[in-house]
């Protein structure tokens, strides 16, 4: 039988999808998802097989204006992750090709020319007329030459198996890279370390969630249960007491959500220990970025 095999990349601007897209093609939680923009902060992968094609997908970092060092570094995350690939999905949403789109077409143009892009309008479930659809689409056309566009809900799993398709024939004939039950490009420790902070993105509001980082000091398997221990590192006093909260009630909170949906995931009894730290303007800080693993 002759396989497809190939690596794509999920791009666009924030909060349209990617990461949900991902995790519903994955059949699992490989992706942290929020209904906050600038949720996922690094490349994720995950390797998808399906009958005689297999995708090696980079969910990444939506794509904005950057002001913060942090922000540079998320946004060279995405422009290296459109480079060399063999297919990028851009994905986008019911509201129409706006700045960030535009920015997100003008970098693959410079940086994947020749690369097939498939265009890829989520959230459809929030569209009520299929003519609006359509006027949707006719607008997106004009501004590139997509491989293909195709409406989903990425949330209902509904259109996946025509995008499916699509992907598995853009990709081209090659060798499966890796075993169909393999997993790929996942660190435990990080992935921990991200569901912590899907957590935090869910109960804390406004600016807070975008000025935490959580690192995992102590991952230890012990006989009877996974051993975490994470610092939440914020930049200012102010922002550690909402965190921290009335008694202890946002942090306790925090855990005990991180910790029942990392038991779920890892189907392991798991005790978990998270201290909130202040290190300030630590997005703006180089030596710190590289400590907490936001380095190129
Ligand atoms: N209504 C609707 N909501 C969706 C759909 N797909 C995703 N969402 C929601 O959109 C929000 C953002 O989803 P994410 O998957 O985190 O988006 P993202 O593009 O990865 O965002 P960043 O990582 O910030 O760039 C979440 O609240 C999702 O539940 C969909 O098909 N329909
Ligand atoms: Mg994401």
């Amino acid at each position: 039988m002759q396989t497809r095999c190939g690596y794509v990349s999920i791009v666009g601007k924030p909060n349209v999808g990617k990461s949900t897209l991902l995790n519903a093609f994955a059949g699992k939680k490989v992706s942290i998802v929020s209904e906050k923009p600038g949720t996922t902060r690094h490349r994720v992968y995950a390797a998808v097989t399906k009958d005689n094609a297999q995708a090696l997908f980079a969910d990444t970092p939506g794509l904005f204006k950057p002001t913060k060092m942090l922000d540079k570094f998320m946004e060279r995350m995405v422009v290296r992750a459109v480079e060399g690939v063999d297919l990028v999905l851009l994905v986008s949403d019911d509201a129409g090709a706006r700045e960030n789109d535009r920015r997100m077409l003008t970098t693959i143009k410079i940086r994947a020319k020749e690369v097939p892009v498939i265009l890829v309008l989520n959230k459809m479930d929030l569209m009520k007329r299929g003519k609006l659809i359509t006027e949707l689409v006719e607008k997106w056309r004009k501004l590139y030459q997509f491989r293909a566009i195709l409406p989903i809900s990425a949330q209902s799993a509904k259109g996946l198996p025509l995008l499916w398709q699509a992907i598995a024939e853009a990709l081209p004939e090659r060798e499966f890279e890796v075993k169909a039950d393999e997993e790929v490009g996942l660190d435990e420790k990080l992935w921990v370390a991200d569901l912590i902070r899907e957590k935090v993105l869910t109960l804390v509001h406004q600016e807070v969630p975008h000025a935490v980082a959580v690192i995992v000091q102590q991952y230890e398997e012990k006989e009877t249960l996974l051993k975490i221990v994470a610092d939440l590192v914020v930049e200012r006093d102010s922002q550690k007491g909402i965190l921290v909260g009335a008694g202890g009630s946002m942090i306790k909170a925090i855990g005990t959500d991180a910790r029942k949906d990392i038991e779920k995931q890892l189907n392991k009894k798991v005790f978990l220990e998270l201290f909130v730290k202040v290190r300030e303007k630590w997005r703006n800080n180089p030596s710190r970025l590289k400590e907490y693993g936001y380095e190129d």
